[in-house]
This record gives C-alpha cells, structure tokens and sequence, in this order.
C-alpha cells in the first residue's frame, strides 16, 4: 500500500512539501503556513502544501486580468482544442489522480477513478461547444433592420470547490468558463488542497506546449481566513461559483450580491427518494443505498430521506437493513471497499450529534451509527452508516448532515408524500421509484418535485454532466455543467443594426426635431 500510495504521488509530480498557487506553469513561493493534508484512510501525513496570502492572492488575481485580454481573442473552437488536450491529459491520468481523490478525501477507489471521469466528460462537453456558443436571431419590428443575440466572455471567473468533489467541481466551471473566454481563477477546499494541485500538475504541460499565456487557469491554495473575502470583494472578478455548504453560499452571495456580482451557488442538499407501492423494490432498494452510502453520505446529492409508502414500510426496511449489514466498509484504496471513511473527525462529530438530535427530538435509531475502533480504522474517520426512522419536521431532518444518515418517513397517499417531499429548505435533487405513470408523471409536473434535479427511478445523486446541475430554494439556484448552463459564464449582448437609409424608431415613436 505504502508502495503504491509513493508512486501515484510521484506520478502525479506532489511532494513533501509543495507550492500553493500558480498561474498556469509557474509555481509562486507562497508564504503562508503549512497546511498539512492527512488522509481519512489511515490518518498518515500525505504531504503539505505551503498556503497562499493575500499577496500572492494580488499577484495571481493581477495576472489572470492581463490573460483575460488575451484570451478572449482566441477563437472559441482553438480555445476548445487546448481543452480537448486537457481532456486527454486527463485520461493519461485518471488512475493515479483518481487514486489521489480517493486517498486525501476518503472516497472509494472507483468514486474517485468516476470523479476524473466527469472531469473527462465534461471536457468533451466543452470541446463541442466550443462551436455552438449559439444565440438567437430575431426579426425586428423595424424595416431594414436585424437583431440578435450574442455572447461575449465575462471575464475572470472564481472557483470555489468544496472537499467532496475535490476535482470534478473545478472541471464543470472551469472547461466550460475556459470555451467561454473567460479565466479561472480556482480556489480548493483547505481540505483536499493536494488533489487541487496534481490537477494544475497534470495540466500544465498542455498549458506549456500551447503556449497559453500564464494567468489563464490559476489555482490559489490558501485560507478563507487570509484571503477569501478579497475573492469575493473584488470587482475584477465579475462572476464566483461556489459549492459548499448553505451557510458558506449565503456569505458569498451576500459578499458578493453587495458589489452586484454575479453568483452561481451550489449549495445543500436535503434530498429524497419516494419508494411508491407501484416501484420495483429491487431497484429502489439498490438506488437507496447507492443514493445514501455512496461517499460515505457526502454528497449534495446524496439521498438523505426515504419517503415510504405506507403499506411496504415495515418489508423495505427490514430489507434495507440487511443491505446495509453486508457493506464492506474499509480503506478506500482497497478494491472491494464501498464505503470509506469521513473525511475528517470533524464530520465524525457531526454524524454522531445529529443522532443525539434525532433521539432527542422522539426519533429511533434501527441501524448503525457507531464509530468503528481498531488497527484498519485507526485514523478514527471510520463510521457504519446509519438508519433512523424519523418525523420529516424534525428540526435535524430540516437540516443537511453531511454524513450517511438516512432518514425513513412513511406516507400514505401520493399528495401527501409530494407535500412531505418538499417540505425541507433545500431544493437539489429528488426521485421517486414507481411504474405509475399518473406518480411519475404528477411527481415530474409543477405540482410535484419542487428540486433542480428529478429523477424516475434512478437515485438522487450521480447525475450526468450532460445536464445542468443544481437546485432551487436554499440550494442556491445555480446551474453548472451541460445543457445551457454555459450562458451562466458569459455576458449576453442584444444587437439591432439598421442597414436602411431612415431612422424609425421602435414602437412607432415619430420624433421629428
Ligand atoms: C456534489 O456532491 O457536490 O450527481 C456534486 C452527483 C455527482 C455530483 C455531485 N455527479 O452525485
């Protein structure tokens, strides 16, 4: 193990002690503190990273404005061939940066190899449209005239990328912001800081061969404390992508709300699965467990409660239970493992206080919850999943926890479950498991799901890049990824030319001086 964990971190170019920012291939001597990186899997010291301050911050951010001009005259179909080089790059990498996300953030082997891979995808996505940037053409009420739509790069673009999705989150904004003309400045979660680096590692030889200039993909490492809110304050920067929690997204919306910038947030989830009567159980069985296990429950999109018809209540349970008791919980690296660690023991306290929470508040635990102890758990980071049969208003069932808690909640008709469903703060992702179509259709229809993402069965998270990803009420609103996502990212512009030799003027004003 110790064997193969050196050589992925030799590969990846990451050593004992590494730089924290860059503008594209050249590292800056950031100055700040260490920033040790432990791995959840066996609580050893990965390496370090040497955080930025608000002066390399001024550098980078410096640098990035002067690329911008730049890049934003490179056609968009060249700009998508160095994202198509990073594509590519990517491939080459996949096994030891997905071996990387694994070991620094405690993800399985193949959620980490199934990050990379978004990485990848999203990538071709952005190559595509790097040559279907389109807008609309309009006809004018006026004669000889033409109208239509253009979009044109907004400019530097900030990063922020929480510690769950320690890569893919920086490729969903950042190859698509990159096609858009725009540059990136990428600021990663203090948490998982060295996966951040081997990505601008691995991609500056594609920068280096391409000659693309310095400033165009920066990474700065370093603390909120230090620099953050320069990040958001500052009016050079005219659009911030956050993910992370509610809390964090309402500080920079705020921060950044208040110099009229522009936000895209990906906030918390509070996500369920409907498991109707008419489901096949199988399947929705299989999808809760997937939807509530999967990153060890650390996902926006994770399923967080199981709305259950009333009549299955007692049999989808009990089957649930014996789901969870054949998990092979264990070292994330370890091939056969499907639930790794927490990513930290900060999350480990989070998990074990709300369901002091759920007790507190009449609800009962039916399965797991505890801390697991000895030599192969030793980093402290190691939990069994937990099951709790609870009340949807429960004040911790309102909330998101960001740890494998999955709360079951009965229902007893379609209405009422729909009501139950929507009745959290959160809006990112839903399901329901029915072969129904007068359920699956109302659950898809306004009167349903009130989330940004709504599935028929199929889990509530691993969604595809092909699709704007995102949710509605405190998740934020944002959309990242496919579809038209990408208009997020770029300033839209109305043109009416007159090519007449009169001047009329629209909604039939005569103006005659
Ligand atoms: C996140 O947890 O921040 O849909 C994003 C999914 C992944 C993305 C999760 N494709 O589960």
């Amino acid at each position: 193990d110790n064997h193969r964990i050196a050589e992925f971190l030799s590969r990846l170019g990451i050593s004992e002690h590494n730089k924290g920012a860059t503008s594209g291939t050249v590292w800056i001597d950031t100055k700040g503190g260490p920033n040790p990186s432990y791995s959840p899997a066996d609580g050893k010291l990965i390496a370090s990273v040497t955080l930025a301050t608000g002066d390399d911050y001024a550098v980078i951010t410096q640098k990035a404005t002067e690329a911008f001009k730049i890049w934003r005259m490179i056609p968009a179909p060249k700009r998508g061939e160095i994202v198509r080089q990073i594509g590519n790059r990517l491939r080459e990498f996949k096994e030891p940066l997905g071996s990387l996300v694994s070991y620094e953030m405690g993800k399985v082997y193949q959620e980490g190899l199934g990050e990379v891979q978004e990485m990848i995808d999203i990538a071709d996505f952005a190559v595509g449209l790097s040559r279907q940037l389109y807008g609309f053409t309009m006809h004018s009420e006026r004669e000889r005239h033409r109208m239509y739509d253009q979009y044109h790069p907004l400019g530097v673009v900030g990063v922020i990328s929480a510690f769950n999705f320690p890569v893919a989150v920086w490729a969903w904004n950042a190859m698509i912001a990159m096609v858009c003309g725009n540059v990136v400045i990428w600021k990663p979660s203090s948490k998982v800081m060295l996966s951040a680096i081997a990505v601008h590692k691995i991609i500056e030889k594609v920068l280096a061969d391409n000659e693309v200039p310095e400033g165009v993909l920066n990474l700065i490492a370093g603390s909120s404390k230090h620099m953050g809110d320069n990040f958001l304050s500052d009016k050079r920067i005219p659009l911030i992508s956050v993910t992370g929690s509610t809390r964090v997204g309402r500080h920079v919306s705020k921060t950044v709300g208040e110099r009229l910038g522009r936000c895209i947030l990906e906030l918390g989830g509070n996500n369920a699965i409907i498991v109707s009567q008419y489901g096949n159980l199988n399947m929705a069985l299989r999808a809760s467990l997937f939807g509530a296990v999967a990153t060890s429950g650390q996902r926006c999109t994770s399923t967080r409660r199981l709305l259950i018809h009333d009549c299955i209540f007692d049999k989808f349970r009990d089957k649930l239970i014996d789901a969870y008791k054949q998990l092979r919980i264990g070292h994330p690296l370890d091939p056969s493992t499907v639930v790794g660690p927490l990513v930290d023991k900060d999350a480990v306290r989070a998990f074990l206080d709300a369901q002091a929470r759920i007790v507190e508040e009449g609800g009962k635990i039916v399965y797991g919850g505890q801390v697991l102890s000895g030599e192969e758990f030793a980093s402290g980071c190691y939990v069994i999943p937990c099951i709790a049969e609870v009340e949807n208003d429960f004040s911790i069932v309102q909330e998101e926890t960001f740890a494998p808690i999955l709360y079951l909640i009965k229902y007893k008709t379609l209405d009422e479950a729909i009501e139950l469903h929507n009745a959290v703060p959160q809006g990112l992702s839903s399901a329901i498991f029915s072969r129904n179509i007068i359920e699956t259709e109302r659950f898809l229809s306004h009167e349903g799901s009130d989330c940004g993402i709504a599935n028929v069965n199929i889990a509530t998270n691993g969604a595809e890049i092909g699709g704007a990803f995102g949710g509605e009420k405190e998740t934020g609103g944002g959309r990242e990824s496919g579809s038209d996502a990408w208009k997020a990212y770029m300033r839209r512009q109305t043109n009416t030319i007159n090519f007449s030799t009169e001047l009329p003027l629209a909604q039939g004003i005569k103006f005659d001086a």
